[in-house]
């Protein structure tokens, strides 16, 4: 609604007053001026909008707008055949049975943002570092194009456009998995580009603080919808970017008004909501609404009555403006004053049409993106104002235009004579790919402007520096035992990360990142140690400067204390452990936090880290259901083994102790840094203490492989597997098994997961090769008396151990933590779940007795004296 204006006489005096101070005393006076004012309204409840929020118009005045330096008609030639290379090769995926899919629309909305910062903005990598872009994920298709004209993909690629299986194929979104050496980052989850970015410009600043990577003007740059922006994850962290004045952070909001089902915000404005949203958070906020075809009509606005229109009206209206043409457009927005009406009297219908948008305006965009580059002091957002389904016909801004992926000859055609591309009536059914020879006017252009902003982009580099070893000092420490100390595995990982902290080779590769749970964990020797570092450093005496361990901030801090954000912790993690790629710089990040809010909390980005080759250990630190016992069902975990095992390249590893943490953490670092496997650490360990025993001869490769006989026996009856600190009560059931003359031996089960990897692979493989000799999984390995039946006890639900069961060719009882967790004693909550001394006990004296390997009155006495209650509830449905 525009608001009424009382006394227009009044109005005019006061802008005349105002437009006088500019005049004179420039804009800051003005400002100044107008913040007492403010403050005068204040003061008598009112909170004035205008801080926030401009009006709806071009941040930048057509005056202060930097000039574009090159060629736009050949530009406009150029991004023309991307625009219709990236519409062919959607079409042409579409065209056959298969019905592959795609998108149109995102990125013919985007295709000048994008266009623009190629010819003038992005860095490539040779003989630097390059920008980080984080493209939208579903404008894929003309990122490729690009690449097709630039003469790094070719037809048969693109016609492989989402052809994965067989290679070479252009993947549908941007996965580095599919594409190592192209994209750099999974973006396609809507939410995850944006905050990815945030903490890759954090982490840009945390390499350079510390004298890792040198600081210089290398950017990062999100691309990401108006429509993702509703994600928390997209705005959740863009108070960070603020705070630590993120200058080498530039947002690009395509604000389209649409998203896949309608518009974004039809009752409102999106790019006014975003606007504050952002510089309430401390950001440069540039819109780009208008093209510069509305320059002329503006400056006719003497009475600002058309910025009254603009700012009133509905972005459901704007949508109606782009898909109903400019006849509508006159009637429904000119024509709400009539002296609005009067100022586009002389414009045709088609004219009006015609007024283009700031997204599609490359002098607008240049100009935008010039003042971001050279800002300083905060990040840059640009709204930038487009069309969704530019330029495809009758489909533009038309509410199904997201999933257009079949276009009718019309549009096509109409499509092909709005951007003049080279293709006449008899090819066009064809759709053919246009690509003008090399030596064109338009290669040459093209290969230039690329050149000199150091090569072609995107392009992840694959090969890093190969780390040393450290010192096996920091581990061999724990290979001999807590002598009777009892202690905790998480106490001896922080033990570890300290001391490799402290190695000459790799100590200042070493990262630990927490969550604000630091002093949970122990850690807080590390604070005075190593510092937490803050982009501020610690202007102010900390409230525990005089104690030994205090709270150390400082610039050149190694610990990063990210606050209470998982998502950001962890994002901050991803950037640290794909440092080799990004940076060409190798780092060693250690991610701790409850294990409860690790992988059930941001599962989308640990799967993202998953594609993007993350290197790195998370430590799922005080798991276990039963282990972190006083704090109850939201707390305690059970399953976060199972969400990390769905996690292709992710490693995880359920340690009981010292020793195997640190033999663990070392194959880790050989694995990762020295061999360069793609892989990443996942570890849980506990905040239980106990006693850790020296590590048995030779028991490495087991732990690595994921188990080892822990503690023999010369004729067992029964097996015991056990893992975290649950196979203390496999131990401790061995002691009861004794008491009724059974023998049993004890394996220590470092993974489940791993003997399932292993047991999948060699079972395939003997399909697959029926004719050669037949491998044995791990488990039958180790298990080579088959006969003897096992029995598995975890602190996580049954489905852990249940994994290896087609390997074991003997009776297989499984104990578990299915249910809710719950507050109370560990005794109390191990018998609950039955997976204490006793129900191992229990399971093994019934798997024998079903065996036939002792007889009911055995059965019976064991029974009673283990006052076995047959009418105890079921835990996982109380
Ligand atoms: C987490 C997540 N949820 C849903 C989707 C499905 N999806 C893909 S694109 C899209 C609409 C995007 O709209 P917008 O962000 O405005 O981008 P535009 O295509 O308009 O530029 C949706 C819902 C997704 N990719 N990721
Ligand atoms: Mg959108």
């Amino acid at each position: 609604m525009i608001p009424e204006d009382k006394d227009p006489i009044e109005t005019s005096e006061w802008l005349e007053a105002i437009d006088s101070v500019i005049e004179k005393e420039g804009v800051e006076r003005a400002s100044f001026l107008m913040t007492k004012l403010a403050k005068k309204l204040n003061e008598e409840g009112a909170i004035p909008s205008y801080n926030l929020t401009t009006p709806f118009r071009n941040s930048i005045p057509v005056k202060d707008e930097a000039q574009m330096p090159g060629d736009l008609f050949m530009e406009r030639r150029i991004r023309s055949l991307i625009r219709w290379n990236a519409l062919a090769l959607v079409l042409r995926a579409n065209k056959n049975d298969d019905d592959l899919g795609g998108h149109i629309s995102t990125f013919s909305s985007a295709a000048t943002l994008y266009d623009v910062g190629f010819n003038y903005f992005f860095r490539g990598s040779e003989g630097q570092l390059e920008d980080l872009i984080y493209y939208q994920g579903h404008s894929s298709p003309g990122i490729y194009a690009r690449s097709f004209l630039e003469g790094y993909l070719h037809e048969e690629d693109l016609d492989n456009f989402r052809r994965e299986v067989k290679k070479p194929g252009l993947s549908s979104y941007p996965h580095p998995w599919l594409m190592p050496d192209y994209w750099q980052f999974p973006t396609v989850s809507m939410g995850l580009g944006p905050i990815m970015g945030i903490y890759q410009a954090h982490i840009m600043r945390y390499m350079s603080a510390r004298g890792l990577v040198p600081r210089n003007d290398r950017k990062v740059w999100v691309f990401c919808g108006d429509g993702e922006m509703d994600e928390p994850e997209s705005k959740g962290a863009i108070a960070l970017a603020g705070r630590e004045s993120l200058e080498n952070l530039i947002f690009v909001i395509n604000c389209n008004l649409q998203r896949l089902d309608g518009p974004v915000r039809g009752n409102g404005k999106i790019i006014q909501e975003l606007e504050g949203s952002f510089r309430g958070a401390g950001w440069n906020v540039i819109k780009v609404v208008w093209g510069r075809k509305w320059d002329p009509i503006m400056a006719k606005d003497k009475e600002g009555k058309l910025q009254d229109i603009m700012d009133a009206v509905l972005d459901g209206e704007m949508q109606n403006f782009k898909a109903k043409g400019g006849a509508y457009t006159r009637e429904n927005f000119f024509a709400k004053d009539p002296d609005v009406l009067k100022i586009v009297e002389d414009l045709t219908d088609e004219d009006i049409y015609k007024l283009n948008r700031g997204g599609h305006d490359p002098y607008k965009v240049y100009a935008a993106y010039h003042k971001a580059v050279n800002s300083s002091g905060a990040p840059t957002v640009i709204l930038a104002l487009t069309t969704k389904g530019y330029g495809v016909g009758s489909r533009e801004a038309d509410n199904t235009t997201h999933q257009v992926k079949k276009l009718s000859l019309d549009n096509i055609k109409s499509f092909r004579d709005k951007f003049n591309i080279p293709v006449t009536d008899d090819e066009i059914e064809n759709i053919p790919y246009v690509r003008p020879p090399e030596d064109s006017p338009e290669m040459q252009y093209l290969k230039n402007t690329r050149a000199k902003l150091g090569g072609p982009i995107p392009r992840r580099r694959t090969k890093s520096e190969v780390l040393s070893m450290p010192d096996d000092k920091a581990f061999a420490k724990l290979y001999s035992g807590s002598d009777e100390r009892k202690i905790s595995t998480t106490m001896a990982t922080v033990r570890v990360i300290t001391d490799l902290l402290k190695d000459k080779e790799i100590g200042k590769r070493i990262v630990p990142i927490v969550p604000d749970e630091a002093r949970t964990f122990g850690m807080e020797a590390l604070f005075r140690q190593v510092g937490i570092y803050s982009s501020a450093g610690q202007n102010y005496e900390p409230e525990d400067a005089d104690k030994v361990m205090w709270y150390k901030e400082s610039k050149e801090g190694v610990m990063l204390e990210e606050g209470i954000t998982e998502a950001g912790a962890f994002s901050a993690w991803s950037a640290l452990a794909t440092a080799y790629t990004n940076y060409d710089y190798p780092m060693i990040p250690f991610y701790l936090f409850y294990s409860m809010f690790g992988f059930q909390r941001i599962h989308d980005l640990a799967w993202a880290a998953g594609d993007s080759q993350a290197k790195g250990f998370l430590i799922g630190a005080t798991s276990g259901r039963t282990t972190l016992n006083g704090e109850g069902l939201q707390h305690q975990d059970g399953h976060s083994h199972i969400l990390s095992s769905t996690i292709p390249n992710c490693l995880s590893y359920d340690p009981t102790f010292s020793y195997e943490v640190a033999v663990i953490i070392k194959d880790g670092i050989q694995k990762m840094f020295v061999e360069q496997k793609n892989y990443f650490y996942y570890i849980t360990t506990m905040n239980e203490n106990y006693e850790h025993p020296p590590m048995p001869k030779g028991a490495e490769d087991g732990i690595i492989k994921g188990m080892y006989k822990l503690l023999p026996s010369k004729k067992p009856l029964i097996r015991l597997l056990g893992s975290g600190s649950i196979l203390n009560e496999s131990i401790k059931a061995k002691e009861i098994l004794n008491s009724f003359g059974i023998e049993s031996e004890v394996w220590s089960v470092t993974s489940f997961n791993l003997l399932r990897k292993d047991g999948m692979e060699t079972e395939r493989f003997n399909q697959l090769n029926p004719t050669k000799k037949e491998k044995k999984t791990y488990v039958e390995e180790c298990f080579a008396d088959c006969e003897i039946p096992v029995i598995a006890s975890t602190d996580y639900m049954r489905a852990y151990a249940e994994q290896i069961r087609p390997y074991i060719k003997s009776d297989y009882a499984v104990l578990g933590t299915d249910g809710f967790g719950r507050s109370d004693s560990r005794k109390n909550l191990r018998e609950f779940f039955e997976i204490d001394a006793n129900s191992i006990a229990r399971a093994s004296a019934y798997t024998l007795f079903k065996n036939n390997l002792i007889d009911k009155n055995k059965l019976k006495e064991i029974y009673e004296d283990l006052e076995v209650d047959p009418l105890k509830p079921n835990p996982w449905e109380v």
